[in-house]
């Protein structure tokens, strides 16, 4: 492999940490990184983990090294052409013209055994991933399903199920791969996979996982907070799944090590990817609070098949109602903790802001970590912009989900005139409740109304909770849970309106389009005769007679 870090253009001017004080076998001399870099994989089969956890050194090193960058003192690592391609994937999301490439730079500054995970975890996703997905930064990996996929089943095909990725897709074998438990338990073990899949009791649950960002992209275009773009992702209304998630639950694990020692109050999980804060490598590490052990699965099967390495294989946390981001993925080791973890996927991010907190004066302390997911409702059918033809009903479909506990969603209503009348969705008209899951639902709503119509969705949940009016009421610096009511405009044309029907059948005989609306009517809306009669009859006139 031809990997440099050489630098040709190194400004002396600039101040940069040595990192020969850091490793002792690394050095700068005229801009140029000489030496080898330490940071290995950690085990055979574990292709893609590296314990940065464990090496203090190994971040502060890669740190100075993304830091030196950072200030343009090390040449480019891209090969030809595939800087350009991750910024272009980028510019395709919901808000557009975001940086693309930062992400895969990272790990192509930091030597030969990082370089190619980018490019790999693209391969990854090519091949266990469907073509239909919309992609929302191609590296790391974060894509969702399109609107017209996501509410066609209840579980959602594995293929469709939305990523979310922080960094690499690890690959690593079963055979490998081991769960070490540790910290605040009584009798810390290691559990190997086949003992996980037949030593204990297998459970199967219904679950959706939806990631806090979903929605984002309506607080973004309102105003942006902190747009980072692979923390903040733009997602739009498709961040979220439902699966059927096989595997033994946390509490079981937990009584097996023993049970918890008095003052642990978190479980810290530990996924195997390299994830990047503040040019800072590490792993991708959050905690959950310990009476979410009962219902959290430590899963192995999707659907019924093994976990793929996109979706955390081999092995995942599942924890219900809470947002994705606890649902740690190529899972590894869980800790007991006196405390929430205080990794930065934890402490720094996934954090709920007031609306008088912001760049301004911000401190990580000041956010809520946030657990539960709130309800939310999203109309996927008809389209944001869509001309709608119908006699009168306009029929609308869409998803609802709510997180927290002993929760499901209860009913969904729908308004055709922006959230003055709200029609609810039949019994008929929804999919049965879960637990854990979403509901989707589709409802025929009375539109005699024309023209461009706001239309709204909202939820409401067996707490009678139910979403705040407008996105301004749930903005956060960080863009978090959007769950306001969900608005699209459309434009509706009831063709049982006899002047409707009488346009749409004039357009029809000059094959001219009705579509797009903004562009002028091809035909004449009527001819001069016909005006002309209407002043002469005094239809038209322009002032009182008397
Ligand atoms: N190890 C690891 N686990 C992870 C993540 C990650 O980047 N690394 N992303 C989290 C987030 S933010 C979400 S929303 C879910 C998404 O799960 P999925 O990619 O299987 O849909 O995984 C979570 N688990
Ligand atoms: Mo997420």
């Amino acid at each position: 492999m031809d990997f440099t870090l050489a630098a040709k253009t190194f400004s002396t001017g600039n101040s940069i940490a040595k990192p020969t004080e850091l490793t002792g076998d690394l050095s700068f001399k005229e801009g140029v990184v000489e030496g080898a870099l330490p940071f290995k994989e950690t085990a055979a089969g574990w292709h893609g983990y590296i314990a940065w956890h464990d090496h203090p050194d190994w971040k502060e090193l890669a740190k100075a090294i993304l830091d030196a960058a950072q200030k343009g003192q090390l040449e480019s690592p891209f090969k030809p052409g595939q800087k350009a391609y991750d910024d272009q994937m980028a510019r395709c999301n919901a808000v557009g013209g975001i940086v693309g490439s930062r992400f895969s730079e990272y790990f192509m500054r930091l030597g030969p055994v990082l370089y190619d995970w980018p490019a790999e975890s693209w391969e990854t996703v090519k091949k266990e991933k469907s073509r239909n997905l919309q992609h929302v930064l191609s590296f790391p990996y974060n894509g969702e399903a399109t609107k017209d996929d996501i509410v066609k089943e209840v579980i959602t095909p594995n293929p469709l199920h939305f990523v979310r990725n922080h960094g690499n897709i690890p690959l690593i074998d079963v055979d490998a791969w081991s769960l070490e438990f540790g910290g605040l338990v009584n009798d810390p073990k290691s559990i190997t996979f086949g003992q996980l899949k037949s030593a204990f009791p297998i459970k199967t649950i219904t679950c959706t996982i939806a990631c806090s960002g979903l929605r984002r992209k309506e607080q973004q275009l309102e105003a942006l907070g902190d747009f980072d773009e692979l923390i903040n992702a733009p997602w739009t209304e498709q961040a979220l799944g439902t699966a059927k998630w096989t595997g033994v639950t946390l509490k079981t694990l937990i009584d097996y090590c023993g049970g918890l020692k008095e003052d642990a109050t978190d479980l810290e999980f530990y996924g195997a990817d390299t994830y990047f804060k503040r040019n800072k490598p590490d792993n991708y590490i959050v905690s959950i609070p310990v009476r979410k052990m009962e219902d959290t699965i430590i899963a192995f099967e999707m659907n019924g098949e093994p976990l793929t390495a996109t979706h955390g294989a081999p092995v995942r946390a599942v924890v219900p109602g809470y947002i994705g981001a606890r649902s740690v993925k190529w899972l590894f080791r869980i800790k007991a903790l006196s405390h929430p973890s205080l990794a930065p996927a934890q402490s720094e991010e996934y954090l709920y802001f007031t609306h008088q907190t912001g760049k301004h004066n911000y401190r990580w302390s000041d956010g809520f970590q946030i657990g539960g997911m709130p309800i939310s409702s999203a109309i996927m059918s008809p389209k944001n912009g869509e001309v709608v033809y119908h006699s009168g009903k306009i029929k609308v479909s869409g998803w609802a989900y709510t997180g927290g506990s002993d929760n499901w969603v209860e009913r969904v209503e729908v308004s055709p005139n922006g959230g003055a009348d709200w029609y609810a969705v039949p019994r008929e008209g929804i999919t049965q409740k879960y637990w854990h899951a979403w509901r989707l639902w589709t409802v025929e709503v009375p539109t005699p109304a024309q023209g461009y119509l706001d239309f709204t969705a909202r939820a409401w949940d067996a707490n009678m909770n139910t979403q705040p009016t407008l996105v301004r009421d749930g903005w956060n610096w960080d863009t978090h849970v959007t769950n306001s009511c969900h608005h699209i405009q459309i434009y509706s044309l009831n063709i049982t309106d006899p002047s409707t029907a009488a346009r749409l059948a004039l357009l029809h005989k000059h094959s001219a389009p009705f579509e797009p609306v903004h562009v002028p009517l091809a035909v004449e809306p009527e001819d001069e005769a016909e005006y002309l009669g209407r002043i002469e009859r005094g239809e038209l006139g322009r002032e009182p007679v008397e």
